[in-house]
């Protein structure tokens, strides 16, 4: 007999989940654990998977629909049985077995929504970091048995620009750790298995006998109503944060062998696309043999040696201490080096006179006090102004090198990041669309990534997407330094602090603030005269600020 299900959406951790795609089409043979829909909730997206192999005999829902818990997401057709007849129809025979009063002669049938609470074992996996590479797991803060709410931390990651969280994707229990302190992680890694009670959601059909009229002479027995299961339709949720791809999408994934945990999704929703996977296969095998192609002769990384310092026993000349290094300068003293030595810099040199910004700067701080605006300005926000100006007129500075360094990315956005100083290191947070924003809005986004930073308390989120950055270390002092490029950006700017000095106005020397610039450039992509056009642009905006209307 054929054995039609009703599938319906299980709990999900939300009040109303949005359907971001139908992975499935009627009349599709599924797998058991296949993907039928993938669903949204303010925390996660998720897949709702077949329960059992079968086919779909027809959707219910639609990309876009807003559904809760125990909604009808489609019908399946048991693998196996014959074909479809609708689940109430089914039930009818029902009616004959079960009269329990004489007195009956009508039946009405009734869906019912019956809930089971059940505990499955869910993977944990480290999310979306926003780096490529492996970053260091540098705690555990759970252990084996502990009981943890959603969004609690279960390890600590340290990338070289941050210290961040993995939290708990839902209240449950830790049941297996499989990562200890010192692993290397990415985003994917498979980390901890937790246990997450869910609530599965049953169809009952409900067939209660009615009493039709009532029976003379005799007194009017109790109908009773009779509960006869004919169709259960389960659905669970078996993973937190798994990748997101229809069935045919993961067939293809498992004939190649690939995890999909390592593929990047190019679909709406972070999907992972048929075309995902291929890529990810040539640029796999790509990788491999340029690996064999340009295998460096050592460690450098580069192709060649780099001369190594021998050791040296300083206590020999005097006493000593030894400090060890932060945890952040031994992520980041790395990747300074990489892009030192993996970019040809070039510093462009300039002074910008700024006597007139500071004159309105000033005037500008005493009115916002007077006005009791909690707003603080400083030269730095006009120098990000300027350059936001500056990136839109120069376009290549806003651009990355391709990875095969035949060609350049040019972006559209202008975000820029800022190198804030704080008690564990350099961290470098990015102010998004910077060319868009005024001077009181861009002088309130500084001042919260730069309590951020200092408190330990950026995501990854604020450091990812920028296109140049400024380190300004005008508040601390010195006349010049020669900024490292924060790679894959191919500029920064090294500001310096301001100072009065004579400058030749064609009849005498007048006393000018002047503001140093140090533009350090990759002159594989930028060449020398668009680096000086490009710093003239910015010192001639702080020299008149009307510039950066026009
Ligand atoms: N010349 C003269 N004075 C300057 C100046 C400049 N170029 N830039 C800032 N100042 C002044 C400010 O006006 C302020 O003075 P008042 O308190 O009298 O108004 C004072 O210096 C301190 O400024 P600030 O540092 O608090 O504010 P900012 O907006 O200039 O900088 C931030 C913010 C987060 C960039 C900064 O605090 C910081 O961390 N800088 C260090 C960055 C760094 O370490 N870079 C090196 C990277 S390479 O290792």
């Amino acid at each position: 007999m054929a054995q039609i299900e009703e599938i319906l959406l299980p709990d999900v951790g939300g009040e109303e989940v949005e359907i971001i795609e139908i992975c499935v089409s009627t009349g599709e043979n599924l797998e058991e654990e296949d993907a039928i829909i993938t669903v949204e909730t303010d925390k996660a997206s998720m897949d709702i998977p077949a329960i059992f192999a079968g086919s779909i005999v027809e959707l219910k829902v639609k990309v876009g629909d807003k559904v809760s818990q125990g909604a009808v997401i489609c019908t399946m057709q048991k693998a196996g049985s014959e074909a479809a007849a609708p689940v109430v129809e089914t039930a009818a025979p029902v009616v004959e077995v079960a009269p329990v009063v004489e007195a009956v002669v009508e039946t009405v049938v009734e869906t019912k929504t019956v809930q089971e609470t059940q505990t499955v074992l869910v993977d944990v996996f480290v999310p979306d970091i926003g780096e490529d590479g492996e970053v260091d797991l540098i705690e555990v803060l759970v252990s084996i048995g502990d009981d943890v709410n959603a969004e609690d931390g279960l390890f600590t990651l340290e990338t070289d620009k941050a210290t961040m969280d993995v939290p708990a994707p839902f209240d449950g229990v830790i049941k297996e750790l499989l990562v200890a302190e010192g692993a290397k992680v990415k985003t994917g890694t498979l980390v901890a298995r937790m246990e997450q009670n869910i609530v599965i959601s049953s169809s009952v059909a409900v067939v209660t006998p009615v009493k039709a009229a009532p029976v003379a002479a005799t007194p009017a027995p109790v109908a009773k109503a009779v509960e006869t299961p004919v169709s259960v339709a389960t659905a669970v949720v078996v993973s937190g944060r798994k990748p997101h791809a229809s069935p045919s999408v993961r067939r293809l994934a498992r004939e190649f062998g690939v995890e999909l945990e390592l593929v990047s999704p190019t679909g709406v929703k972070n999907r992972i696309m048929q075309a995902d996977i291929k890529a990810y296969v040539k640029q796999t095998l790509a990788n491999a043999s340029r690996a064999v192609a340009v295998a460096p002769a050592t460690g450098s990384g580069f192709g060649f040696n780099l001369p190594t310092l021998k050791s040296v026993d300083f206590s020999k000349f005097g006493e000593i201490e030894i400090k060890e290094l932060t945890k952040i300068q031994k992520i980041s003293g790395p990747s300074l080096h990489r892009n030192w030595v993996g970019m040809p810099h070039v510093t462009q040199f300039d002074e910008a006179d700024i006597t007139e910004l500071e004159k309105f700067r000033k005037d500008q701080n005493a009115l916002a006090a007077k006005k009791k605006l909690d707003i603080k300005i400083s030269p730095l926000i006009f120098i990000l102004k300027a350059v936001a100006k500056a990136l839109e007129l120069h376009p290549t500075f806003n651009s990355s090198l391709s990875e095969d360094g035949g060609s350049i990315i040019l972006k559209k956005y202008v975000n820029i990041a800022v190198a804030v100083d704080t008690p564990k290191g350099l961290m470098v947070p990015v102010i998004k669309d910077v060319n868009k924003k005024g001077i009181h809005e861009l002088a309130a986004d500084l001042a919260v990534i730069s309590k951020k930073a200092r408190d330990g308390k950026l995501k990854m989120t604020d450091m990812q997407g920028a296109c140049f950055t400024i380190s300004s270390l005008g508040g601390i002092g010195g006349t010049a330094f020669t900024p490292i490029i924060n790679a894959p950006e191919v500029a920064i700017l090294g500001v310096s602090k301001s100072e009065i000095k004579p400058k030749w106005n064609g009849t005498e020397f007048v006393p000018k603030l002047m503001l140093p610039l140090a533009l350090s450039y990759d002159h594989r992509v930028i060449d020398g005269a668009e680096g000086a056009r490009f710093s003239t642009t910015v010192s001639s905006m702080l020299s008149d600020l009307r510039l950066l209307v026009l």
